[in-house]
């Protein structure tokens, strides 16, 4: 069955933009893709580390929720990731956010991702690609950290074609 999945982009180590691009050209391979606008985003968690570059995928994928992420971790291994600390830098971050309205909880996987409603360098971008999303019967659009959102755009829609 074809599904729908949202997977959360970030990087703050190395070229961001291009490592972000070469990202969602490998997601493509997995299926067809629509992007978020690109964004810059002060970092959540440890403040001595460098702002980060975010945006949000769009799967049409038929891989299933195990196997989307055993392909988001090759490709976070591809980029030579490097993570630090926990909440820390890192080269590439690939989140799976949304997999269809399935709620999963396993020892490798928690969809919805946790603190999904509480990031908005997740929720502007999930907007971008879809203004009615709900999550966990909210919608996105009234949260409000849209208002009060921290995050600049770098680039519209097309950023990764
Ligand atoms: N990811 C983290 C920790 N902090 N901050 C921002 N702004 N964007 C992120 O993607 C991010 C973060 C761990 O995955
Ligand atoms: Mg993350
Ligand atoms: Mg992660």
């Amino acid at each position: 069955m074809m599904t729908k999945a949202y997977i959360g982009l970030g990087s703050n180590l190395g070229d961001s933009e291009q490592i972000l691009r070469e990202a969602v050209a490998k997601l493509r391979t997995l299926g067809a893709v629509a992007v978020s606008k690109l964004y810059r985003s002060p970092p959540m968690g440890p403040q001595d580390q460098p702002n980060y570059y975010n945006a949000v995928a769009e799967l049409s994928t038929h891989l299933e929720p195990l196997a989307l992420l055993d392909e988001l971790q090759r490709i976070e291994n591809e980029a030579g990731r490097v993570r630090l600390r926990r909440w820390g830098e890192r080269t590439l971050d690939l989140d799976l956010l949304l997999y269809a309205e399935k709620n999963i909880i396993n020892e490798r996987l928690t969809v919805p991702h946790i603190g999904i409603l509480e990031r908005d360098f997740v929720v502007i971008p999930l907007l971008d690609l879809d203004p009615t999303l709900q999550v966990k019967g909210q919608s996105l659009q009234s949260l409000d950290l849209v208002q009060h959102s921290t995050l600049s755009a770098l680039a519209d829609q097309t950023w990764a074609d």
